[in-house]
Protein backbone atom coordinates (compact mmCIF):
# COMPACT_ATOMS: atom_id res chain seq x y z
CA UNK A 1 0.00 0.00 0.00
CA UNK A 2 2.53 2.88 0.98
CA UNK A 3 4.74 1.33 -1.27
CA UNK A 4 2.40 1.84 -4.12
CA UNK A 5 2.01 5.74 -2.92
CA UNK A 6 5.76 6.49 -2.81
CA UNK A 7 6.09 4.89 -6.35
CA UNK A 8 3.13 6.80 -7.27
CA UNK A 9 4.64 9.94 -6.04
CA UNK A 10 7.91 9.32 -7.83
CA UNK A 11 6.48 9.00 -11.05
CA UNK A 12 4.01 12.13 -10.65
CA UNK A 13 7.61 13.85 -9.22
CA UNK A 14 9.43 13.33 -12.40
CA UNK A 15 6.63 13.58 -14.93
CA UNK A 16 6.31 17.31 -13.16
CA UNK A 17 10.22 18.16 -13.16
CA UNK A 18 10.61 16.96 -17.19
CA UNK A 19 8.28 19.90 -17.90
CA UNK A 20 9.27 22.68 -15.08
CA UNK A 21 10.16 25.40 -16.65
CA UNK A 22 12.15 27.91 -14.47
CA UNK A 23 14.67 28.02 -11.36
CA UNK A 24 10.99 29.10 -9.63
CA UNK A 25 9.09 26.64 -10.60
CA UNK A 26 11.51 23.88 -9.96
CA UNK A 27 12.08 25.15 -5.36
CA UNK A 28 8.04 25.18 -5.96
CA UNK A 29 8.36 21.71 -6.86
CA UNK A 30 11.24 20.69 -4.51
CA UNK A 31 8.59 22.35 -1.36
CA UNK A 32 6.30 20.53 -2.80
CA UNK A 33 7.93 17.38 -2.73
CA UNK A 34 10.07 17.26 -0.49
CA UNK A 35 9.97 19.85 1.89
CA UNK A 36 9.13 19.42 5.68
CA UNK A 37 5.44 19.77 5.14
CA UNK A 38 5.53 17.65 1.97
CA UNK A 39 4.02 15.00 -0.05
CA UNK A 40 7.06 12.94 0.52
CA UNK A 41 6.64 13.32 4.79
CA UNK A 42 2.93 13.01 4.20
CA UNK A 43 3.32 9.86 3.21
CA UNK A 44 6.02 8.57 5.70
CA UNK A 45 4.42 9.79 8.25
CA UNK A 46 2.36 6.72 8.16
CA UNK A 47 5.52 4.85 8.92
CA UNK A 48 3.76 4.43 12.42
CA UNK A 49 1.38 2.15 11.99
CA UNK A 50 3.95 -0.81 9.99
CA UNK A 51 5.29 -4.25 11.37
CA UNK A 52 8.87 -4.09 12.26
CA UNK A 53 9.65 -6.24 9.16
CA UNK A 54 7.68 -4.17 6.84
CA UNK A 55 9.50 -0.97 8.17
CA UNK A 56 12.89 -1.01 6.76
CA UNK A 57 11.47 -1.91 3.69
CA UNK A 58 9.35 0.88 3.36
CA UNK A 59 12.19 3.22 4.82
CA UNK A 60 14.89 1.72 2.08
CA UNK A 61 11.69 2.99 -0.69
CA UNK A 62 11.11 6.47 0.62
CA UNK A 63 14.72 7.01 0.85
CA UNK A 64 15.09 5.51 -2.79
CA UNK A 65 12.24 7.83 -3.96
CA UNK A 66 13.99 11.20 -2.08
CA UNK A 67 17.13 10.17 -3.86
CA UNK A 68 15.87 9.87 -7.15
CA UNK A 69 14.03 13.17 -7.22
CA UNK A 70 16.83 14.59 -5.59
CA UNK A 71 18.71 13.87 -8.48
CA UNK A 72 16.41 15.27 -11.52
CA UNK A 73 15.55 18.25 -9.27
CA UNK A 74 19.83 18.56 -9.44
CA UNK A 75 20.11 18.61 -12.80
CA UNK A 76 17.62 20.92 -13.54
CA UNK A 77 19.46 23.47 -11.40
CA UNK A 78 22.12 22.83 -13.02
CA UNK A 79 20.71 23.40 -16.44
CA UNK A 80 19.00 26.52 -14.89
CA UNK A 81 22.44 27.72 -13.50
CA UNK A 82 23.71 27.06 -17.03
CA UNK A 83 21.32 28.90 -19.01
CA UNK A 84 21.39 32.29 -16.76
CA UNK A 85 25.15 32.52 -16.83
CA UNK A 86 25.09 32.27 -20.57
CA UNK A 87 22.40 34.74 -20.57
CA UNK A 88 23.84 36.75 -18.61
CA UNK A 89 27.45 36.37 -20.37
CA UNK A 90 25.44 37.64 -23.66
CA UNK A 91 23.09 40.69 -21.71
CA UNK A 92 26.47 42.19 -19.66
CA UNK A 93 29.40 41.60 -22.30
CA UNK A 94 31.49 45.23 -22.20
CA UNK A 95 33.27 45.70 -25.55
CA UNK A 96 36.74 46.85 -24.68
CA UNK A 97 37.42 47.70 -27.83
CA UNK A 98 34.98 50.81 -27.92
CA UNK A 99 37.03 54.04 -27.79
CA UNK A 100 36.64 56.20 -24.36
CA UNK A 101 34.48 59.09 -23.45
CA UNK A 102 36.95 61.92 -23.49
CA UNK A 103 36.49 63.95 -19.98
CA UNK A 104 35.82 67.74 -20.87
CA UNK A 105 38.63 69.43 -18.83
CA UNK A 106 38.08 73.38 -17.59
CA UNK A 107 40.85 75.96 -17.91
CA UNK A 108 42.39 79.00 -16.31
CA UNK A 109 39.77 81.91 -17.12
CA UNK A 110 42.41 84.05 -19.76
CA UNK A 111 41.65 86.91 -17.39
CA UNK A 112 42.82 84.95 -14.61
CA UNK A 113 46.02 83.70 -16.75
CA UNK A 114 46.78 87.61 -18.01
CA UNK A 115 46.72 88.64 -14.24
CA UNK A 116 48.75 85.82 -13.17
CA UNK A 117 51.12 86.42 -15.84
CA UNK A 118 51.44 90.10 -14.90
CA UNK A 119 51.89 89.33 -11.30
CA UNK A 120 54.54 86.64 -12.07
CA UNK A 121 56.84 89.55 -13.62
CA UNK A 122 56.66 91.66 -10.87
CA UNK A 123 57.31 89.25 -8.41
CA UNK A 124 60.17 89.02 -11.01
CA UNK A 125 61.07 92.29 -9.80
CA UNK A 126 60.82 91.81 -5.91
CA UNK A 127 57.32 92.56 -5.62
CA UNK A 128 54.81 91.25 -3.26
CA UNK A 129 51.04 90.54 -3.98
CA UNK A 130 48.52 92.87 -1.70
CA UNK A 131 44.70 92.26 -1.43
CA UNK A 132 42.06 93.98 0.44
CA UNK A 133 38.29 94.92 0.30
CA UNK A 134 35.83 95.68 -2.71
CA UNK A 135 33.40 97.49 -0.23
CA UNK A 136 35.72 100.23 1.04
CA UNK A 137 35.16 103.67 3.00
CA UNK A 138 35.22 106.79 1.41
CA UNK A 139 38.25 107.80 3.47
CA UNK A 140 40.35 105.08 1.94
CA UNK A 141 38.78 104.73 -1.53
CA UNK A 142 38.60 108.36 -2.21
CA UNK A 143 40.06 111.17 0.34
CA UNK A 144 43.60 109.26 1.26
CA UNK A 145 44.06 109.81 -2.30
CA UNK A 146 43.87 113.41 -2.85
CA UNK A 147 40.46 112.58 -4.17
CA UNK A 148 38.36 115.55 -1.45
CA UNK A 149 34.68 115.74 -1.10
CA UNK A 150 33.02 117.40 -3.99
CA UNK A 151 35.76 116.01 -6.18
CA UNK A 152 34.03 115.75 -9.62
CA UNK A 153 35.18 111.86 -9.40
CA UNK A 154 33.42 111.49 -6.63
CA UNK A 155 29.94 111.92 -8.15
CA UNK A 156 27.11 109.64 -7.11
CA UNK A 157 26.55 108.47 -10.38
CA UNK A 158 30.09 107.19 -11.26
CA UNK A 159 30.06 104.67 -8.30
CA UNK A 160 28.01 101.72 -6.46
CA UNK A 161 27.29 103.56 -3.00
CA UNK A 162 26.41 101.38 -0.25
CA UNK A 163 25.69 104.60 2.29
CA UNK A 164 27.30 107.80 2.39
CA UNK A 165 30.52 106.88 3.77
CA UNK A 166 30.42 103.26 2.18
CA UNK A 167 30.86 101.99 -1.40
CA UNK A 168 32.01 98.95 -4.01
CA UNK A 169 35.93 100.33 -4.83
CA UNK A 170 36.38 101.85 -7.83
CA UNK A 171 40.12 101.04 -8.05
CA UNK A 172 42.73 99.12 -6.04
CA UNK A 173 44.47 102.30 -4.72
CA UNK A 174 42.73 102.09 -1.41
CA UNK A 175 44.76 98.53 -0.80
CA UNK A 176 48.07 100.67 -1.72
CA UNK A 177 46.65 102.89 1.10
CA UNK A 178 45.86 100.20 3.75
CA UNK A 179 49.54 99.22 3.03
CA UNK A 180 51.27 102.06 3.95
CA UNK A 181 49.51 102.34 7.02
CA UNK A 182 50.08 98.82 7.69
CA UNK A 183 54.21 99.35 6.74
CA UNK A 184 54.44 102.18 9.56
CA UNK A 185 56.51 104.62 7.96
CA UNK A 186 59.36 101.95 7.22
CA UNK A 187 60.62 101.57 3.24
CA UNK A 188 60.80 100.10 1.18
CA UNK A 189 57.29 99.27 -0.20
CA UNK A 190 57.53 97.30 -3.19
CA UNK A 191 53.78 95.65 -3.95
CA UNK A 192 51.26 95.04 -6.55
CA UNK A 193 47.21 94.72 -5.30
CA UNK A 194 44.97 93.28 -8.10
CA UNK A 195 41.27 92.83 -8.05
CA UNK A 196 38.26 93.47 -8.90
CA UNK A 197 37.07 96.96 -9.47
CA UNK A 198 33.55 98.75 -10.13
CA UNK A 199 32.67 101.80 -12.08
CA UNK A 200 28.84 102.84 -12.45
CA UNK A 201 29.04 102.78 -16.63
CA UNK A 202 27.06 101.70 -19.78
CA UNK A 203 28.76 98.89 -21.06
CA UNK A 204 29.88 98.48 -24.12
CA UNK A 205 32.61 96.64 -26.14
CA UNK A 206 35.39 98.23 -24.10
CA UNK A 207 33.30 99.54 -20.83
CA UNK A 208 32.14 96.93 -18.05
CA UNK A 209 30.66 98.32 -14.40
CA UNK A 210 33.36 95.71 -12.78
CA UNK A 211 36.41 95.41 -14.12
CA UNK A 212 39.88 93.82 -12.82
CA UNK A 213 43.28 96.48 -12.20
CA UNK A 214 46.24 95.81 -11.36
CA UNK A 215 48.28 98.50 -9.58
CA UNK A 216 51.94 98.92 -8.34
CA UNK A 217 53.64 100.96 -5.69
CA UNK A 218 56.95 101.49 -5.09
CA UNK A 219 58.18 103.74 -1.97
CA UNK A 220 61.80 104.52 -0.85
CA UNK A 221 64.36 107.08 -0.57
CA UNK A 222 65.23 108.57 -3.41
CA UNK A 223 62.94 106.97 -5.60
CA UNK A 224 62.75 108.69 -9.24
CA UNK A 225 60.43 108.85 -12.52
CA UNK A 226 63.37 107.29 -14.47
CA UNK A 227 62.85 104.21 -11.88
CA UNK A 228 59.59 104.19 -12.91
CA UNK A 229 60.20 103.97 -16.61
CA UNK A 230 62.71 101.32 -16.20
CA UNK A 231 60.50 99.12 -14.09
CA UNK A 232 57.42 99.61 -17.09
CA UNK A 233 59.73 98.91 -19.95
CA UNK A 234 60.58 96.04 -18.47
CA UNK A 235 57.55 94.80 -17.44
CA UNK A 236 55.82 95.24 -21.32
CA UNK A 237 59.08 93.26 -22.48
CA UNK A 238 58.41 90.73 -20.84
CA UNK A 239 54.90 90.72 -21.30
CA UNK A 240 54.51 91.42 -25.49
CA UNK A 241 58.59 90.81 -26.13
CA UNK A 242 62.08 92.38 -26.22
CA UNK A 243 61.61 94.53 -29.50
CA UNK A 244 58.73 96.81 -27.82
CA UNK A 245 59.34 100.56 -26.55
CA UNK A 246 57.11 102.81 -24.46
CA UNK A 247 56.47 106.52 -24.26
CA UNK A 248 55.50 108.56 -21.91
CA UNK A 249 52.86 111.46 -21.95
CA UNK A 250 52.06 114.07 -19.89
CA UNK A 251 48.63 113.29 -17.91
CA UNK A 252 47.02 113.58 -14.78
CA UNK A 253 46.28 112.00 -12.26
CA UNK A 254 44.67 113.48 -8.36
CA UNK A 255 46.93 111.06 -6.66
CA UNK A 256 50.23 111.48 -8.76
CA UNK A 257 52.49 114.50 -9.82
CA UNK A 258 54.08 114.42 -12.18
CA UNK A 259 51.30 112.30 -14.09
CA UNK A 260 51.66 110.26 -17.61
CA UNK A 261 50.23 107.56 -19.82
CA UNK A 262 52.07 104.98 -21.01
CA UNK A 263 51.96 103.68 -24.80
CA UNK A 264 53.44 100.77 -26.37
CA UNK A 265 54.51 100.37 -29.77
CA UNK A 266 51.68 98.77 -31.06
CA UNK A 267 51.74 94.56 -30.39
CA UNK A 268 49.95 94.10 -33.76
CA UNK A 269 51.97 95.85 -36.55
CA UNK A 270 55.13 96.82 -34.49
CA UNK A 271 54.40 100.40 -35.19
CA UNK A 272 54.33 100.81 -38.92
CA UNK A 273 50.50 101.65 -38.38
CA UNK A 274 47.20 99.48 -38.66
CA UNK A 275 43.96 98.96 -37.63
CA UNK A 276 44.30 97.91 -34.28
CA UNK A 277 46.83 101.38 -32.74
CA UNK A 278 44.80 103.23 -35.76
CA UNK A 279 47.53 104.16 -37.72
CA UNK A 280 49.52 105.84 -34.51
CA UNK A 281 51.53 103.00 -34.29
CA UNK A 282 51.06 103.40 -30.64
CA UNK A 283 48.59 101.96 -28.27
CA UNK A 284 48.05 102.63 -24.58
CA UNK A 285 48.17 100.96 -21.96
CA UNK A 286 48.56 102.24 -18.63
CA UNK A 287 48.65 105.30 -16.68
CA UNK A 288 51.25 106.21 -14.22
CA UNK A 289 52.95 109.04 -11.69
CA UNK A 290 55.34 110.07 -8.75
CA UNK A 291 52.81 109.85 -5.85
CA UNK A 292 51.47 112.93 -4.71
CA UNK A 293 52.99 114.23 -1.15
CA UNK A 294 49.32 114.50 0.50
CA UNK A 295 48.95 110.81 -0.73
CA UNK A 296 52.28 109.76 0.73
CA UNK A 297 51.12 112.10 3.86
CA UNK A 298 47.72 109.60 4.46
CA UNK A 299 49.85 106.55 4.20
CA UNK A 300 52.13 107.55 6.50
CA UNK A 301 54.90 108.78 5.25
CA UNK A 302 57.07 111.98 4.74
CA UNK A 303 57.41 113.30 1.65
CA UNK A 304 60.60 115.16 2.56
CA UNK A 305 62.35 112.08 3.45
CA UNK A 306 60.51 109.67 0.82
CA UNK A 307 59.52 109.64 -2.80
CA UNK A 308 57.39 107.05 -4.52
CA UNK A 309 55.96 105.93 -7.79
CA UNK A 310 52.66 104.21 -8.60
CA UNK A 311 50.92 102.73 -11.71
CA UNK A 312 47.60 101.06 -12.85
CA UNK A 313 46.61 99.09 -15.39
CA UNK A 314 43.02 97.16 -16.63
CA UNK A 315 43.82 93.35 -17.01
CA UNK A 316 41.02 93.50 -19.75
CA UNK A 317 42.59 96.12 -21.67
CA UNK A 318 46.46 93.82 -21.43
CA UNK A 319 44.18 90.48 -22.46
CA UNK A 320 42.26 92.11 -25.26
CA UNK A 321 45.52 93.41 -26.78
CA UNK A 322 47.64 90.53 -26.45
CA UNK A 323 44.99 87.55 -27.80
CA UNK A 324 43.66 90.51 -30.25
CA UNK A 325 40.11 90.12 -28.72
CA UNK A 326 37.38 93.19 -29.68
CA UNK A 327 34.65 93.24 -26.98
CA UNK A 328 35.40 92.99 -23.56
CA UNK A 329 32.08 91.06 -23.10
CA UNK A 330 33.42 88.06 -24.12
CA UNK A 331 35.59 87.72 -21.01
CA UNK A 332 32.36 87.67 -19.01
CA UNK A 333 29.57 85.37 -21.25
CA UNK A 334 31.57 82.33 -19.78
CA UNK A 335 30.57 80.94 -23.42
CA UNK A 336 33.14 77.83 -23.30
CA UNK A 337 33.14 78.43 -27.40
CA UNK A 338 35.10 81.08 -25.92
CA UNK A 339 36.67 79.87 -22.98
CA UNK A 340 37.88 77.20 -24.64
CA UNK A 341 40.40 78.74 -26.95
CA UNK A 342 42.95 79.65 -23.91
CA UNK A 343 42.85 76.65 -22.65
CA UNK A 344 46.53 75.25 -24.36
CA UNK A 345 47.84 78.63 -24.94
C1 LIG B 1 44.78 103.69 -14.81
C2 LIG B 1 45.66 104.56 -14.00
C3 LIG B 1 46.81 104.72 -11.94
C4 LIG B 1 47.73 104.94 -9.75
C5 LIG B 1 46.86 104.32 -10.62
C6 LIG B 1 48.19 105.13 -7.34
C7 LIG B 1 48.00 104.54 -6.12
C8 LIG B 1 48.46 105.15 -4.99
C9 LIG B 1 49.13 106.34 -5.09
C10 LIG B 1 49.27 106.88 -6.31
CL1 LIG B 1 48.24 104.46 -3.49
N1 LIG B 1 48.82 106.29 -7.42
N2 LIG B 1 47.71 104.50 -8.43
C11 LIG B 1 48.55 105.94 -10.20
C12 LIG B 1 48.48 106.34 -11.52
C13 LIG B 1 47.60 105.72 -12.39
O1 LIG B 1 45.92 104.05 -12.75
O2 LIG B 1 44.57 103.98 -15.93
N3 LIG B 1 44.26 102.61 -14.26
C14 LIG B 1 43.40 101.71 -14.97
Amino acid sequence: MMKDRLEALRREALDQLETVADAAALNDLRVHYLGKKGQLTEILRGMGSLSAEERPIIGQVGNEVRAAIEEVISQKQQMFDRADTARRLQAETIDVTLPGKTPSVGAVHPLNKVAQEIEDIFIGMGYSIAEGPEVETDFFNFEALNLPKNHPARDMQDSFYITEEILLRTHTSPVQIRTMKAMNGQTPVKVICPGKVYRRDDDDATHSFMFHQIEGLVIGPNIRMSDLKGTLLQFVREMYGPQVQIRLRPSFFPFTEPSAEVDVTCVRCGGQGCRMCKQTGWIEILGCGMVHPKVLEHGGYDPAEVTGFAFGMGVERIALLKYEIDDIRHFYANDVRFLGQFARM
